[in-house]
């Protein structure tokens, strides 16, 4: 098969920090539906995904769970539940996983540092500037945000440390023009934002080492600098090809490289298109043929947060409605290259609207009718009638169609092709009425025929089909009486007729049962609210707001009061109080300004807590706020703070609020 074309595609690496959630399989389901695409078109295809496991989050995660950070990233990638056992379940069929802990990449990526080193392209200096410890990124002053990370929002740090750098600044017109003139970076609306926000406001050179922490691939020549985890994670797509190690024979670089995609979330669309391309230059390594950046799945309108809790949960969606109707909804709801938002409702109403009627009917339909009216085969006599042109015609044409679509990475619009031919073969059985042809036995026959015709349809459809559905597509198939691999195969997928005439249908199980919207709703909900308490209650408050889990420590009490009695103690007027509004104040970068709903009246509240919570984390929060403080006077005397908000130090001088559940009544008095 020396002349068999080449595919590779690639996942990103995730951080298994923590159990990944529906965007992460949004991501691998595309890459998977488009690697089984390939390999229905006779292509040899290499698949790779995997896990990115170094850094200081996984570092400071193990700790607060007083594990070694190997132990902790077993466990998420290959424990119970964890990230293998999800891509199975999804049916993700990946060719290579690559973990970054694993040997040879360490010691490739030694290597690849060193190349680099070696040619002058990285050079030792002092780095200072802000540093986003969850996204493990630095900043420079111009790209925060209101002061903050531009990607995740939430605060930096100022950080100063000698460092290995990089020289990206020599590569920024050879990348500047890879965006600009080439069809490198897709969709093509990401290319401006790159141009613009990035490169014409000058690269400066990447700080590619750090010396803060030690859970990373050491600098062989200086150990005392681990390697960027962005270095390290990047070059997995290439060493998991053998680049610069011996797990992997070199023959399947040679094969293999350079990657036909990247398939990569719009915000990390930087490293792989201005980042990447560099380094791979520096390497004097041949570029990736594309970097698609995707949209992501929000909800409720914002993204997705492990840390919040508000992450829904691929297994429990894939367990109850089957693997294959969660990956038609993702790719058939959402257009790939934009954000969508996510819901319940929406992929209940969408199983049932296309699989379990459009789909299923037809299915049961043509089986069912081919059971009754035949005993299942149907006669080789068979007669042609004016309804069928327009069918036949439609589904030979749908293949074209579709290729075009996939080939744009437009799996919404391919699905939205079959699904047409689906809805046009469910008419042609109206049209052609096969119940009235079976009371006559003249038109047996014709009745043949129309059968015929459907479960053709049926078997072109499901030809496509199977990069989405590969497990339904397979009972599909058993309902058709498709044994051989010649009829669910590329090139049968564009020829209608290719099943012989006396062709055997079995009618089986209902593939895709509907749903019942209501009752289902109400049990995810339950189910979603029951699990975010428990990410919640798992979670330290520290680390919603993005910083290490510290509250295991033992602290030391020195500062105990005189003890005071019942009474003494109800004079403090603790109440539950809502946070209605919160805004960070222009005036001070500690305080937050809160509105609390006290069950009467709201009140203004400032709190010194803007280090450790974002507003967006407090408002609809119910809290414990001290009532009866006396109202003091704030900010010269511009706002009056009218209480006090109840939060528990931690360790390191940072603070932790106490949520009360939502059924806890605003206004109701804490003893
Ligand atoms: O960024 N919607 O890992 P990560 C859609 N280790 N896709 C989403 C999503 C959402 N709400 N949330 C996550 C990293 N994703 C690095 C990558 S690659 C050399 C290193 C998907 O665990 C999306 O594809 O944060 C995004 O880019 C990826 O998960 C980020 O995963």
């Amino acid at each position: 098969m020396e002349n068999q074309k080449k595919f590779y595609i690639t996942t990103p690496i995730y951080y298994p920090s923590s159990k990944l959630h529906i965007g992460h399989t949004y991501c691998t389901v595309a890459t998977d539906t488009m690697a089984r695409y390939k390999r229905l078109q006779g292509y040899k295809v290499m698949f790779l995904t995997g896990t990115d496991e170094h850094g200081l989050k996984i570092e400071q995660k193990a700790e607060a769970a007083g594990i070694t950070p190997k132990q902790f990233v077993d466990n998420i990638v290959e424990g119970p539940r964890g990230v293998k056992d999800l891509w199975k379940l999804m049916e993700i069929s990946y060719d290579r996983f690559i973990r970054t802990t694993d040997d040879y990449h360490v010691a490739a990526i030694q290597k690849i540092f060193k190349k680099m080193y070696d040619k002058g392209d990285i050079y030792k200096g002092t780095y200072k500037g802000k540093y986003c410890t969850p996204c493990e990124s630095f900043w420079t002053e111009s790209q925060l945000v209101n002061g903050c990370c531009p990607d995740c929002g939430r605060p930096v740090v100022d950080a100063e440390e000698e460092a290995y750098f990089f020289r990206l600044s020599k590569y920024s017109d050879r990348v500047r023009d890879l965006l600009v003139n080439t069809d490198f970076l897709q969709p093509r609306s990401r290319v401006n934002e790159m141009v613009n926000n990035f490169i014409d406001k000058g690269l400066e050179d990447l700080c590619v080492s750090r010396t803060s922490f030690n859970w990373g691939v050491p600098v062989d020549f200086d150990p005392k600098h681990v390697v960027y985890v962005w270095i390290d994670a990047l070059f997995n797509y290439t060493t998991a090809l053998g680049f610069m190690n011996d797990r992997y024979p070199d023959s399947d670089y040679e094969t293999f490289w350079p990657a036909d995609v990247h398939f990569v979330g719009k915000e990390i669309v930087r490293f792989h298109s201005i980042i990447w391309p560099a380094m791979l230059m520096s390497m004097d390594m041949p570029l990736p043929k594309h970097v698609f950046g995707h949209g992501w799945l929000l909800l409720d309108g914002g993204k997705m947060s492990k840390s919040l809790g508000n992450v829904v949960d691929p297994y429990i969606l894939a367990e109850r409605y089957s693997a294959d109707a969660l990956r038609y909804f993702l790719l058939r709801d959402f257009p790939f290259g934009t954000d969508g938002n996510f819901s319940n409702e929406l992929l209940i109403n969408r199983i049932n609207m296309d699989l379990a009627n459009d789909l299923g009917n037809l299915l049961s339909r043509t089986t069912a009718m081919a059971d009754k009216y035949f005993g299942g085969t149907l006669p080789a006599d068979q007669a042609e009638g004016p309804e069928d042109a327009e069918l036949i015609a439609m589904a030979n044409e749908l293949r074209g169609k579709y290729e075009a679509d996939m080939e744009k990475y437009a799996f919404q619009n391919a699905l939205a092709d079959v699904f047409a031919v689906i809805a046009r073969a469910n008419k042609y059985i109206d049209e052609t009425a096969p119940w009235v042809l079976a009371k006559d036995e003249a038109k047996k026959p014709r009745l043949a025929r129309v059968l015929y015709n459907l479960a053709e349809t049926l078997r072109l459809c499901a030809t496509l089909l199977q990069p989405f559905m590969p497990a339904a597509c397979d009972k599909i198939f058993a309902q058709l009486g498709v044994t051989e691999d010649s009829l669910r195969s590329w090139d049968s997928a564009a020829a209608f007729g290719a099943m012989p005439a006396a062709c055997t249908l079995h009618k089986g199980e209902n593939i895709f049962p509907r749903i019942d919207a209501k009752k289902e709703l109400a049990e995810l909900e339950a189910m979603e609210a029951a699990q975010k308490a428990a990410a919640q209650a798992a979670l330290s408050d520290a680390e919603k707001a993005g910083q290490p889990k510290t509250e295991a420590a033992p602290v030391e009490i020195a500062d105990h009061e005189p003890e005071i009695t019942f009474d003494d103690f109800m004079k403090s007027e603790l109440r539950v109080g809502e946070i209605r509004a919160c805004e960070a104040m222009k005036e001070s970068k500690k305080l937050l300004h809160l509105t609390v709903f006290d069950g009467e009246r709201e009140r203004c509240i400032l709190s010194g807590i803007a280090k450790w919570y974002k507003p967006e984390d407090l408002i609809g929060k119910k809290v414990a706020i001290v009532a009866n403080l006396a109202p003091r006077p704030m900010m010269k005397g511009k706002y009056v703070s009218e209480g006090m908000i109840v939060a528990a130090d931690t360790p390191d001088g940072g603070c932790i609020i106490p949520f009360f559940p939502d059924e806890a009544t605003t206004g109701s008095r804490i003893h």
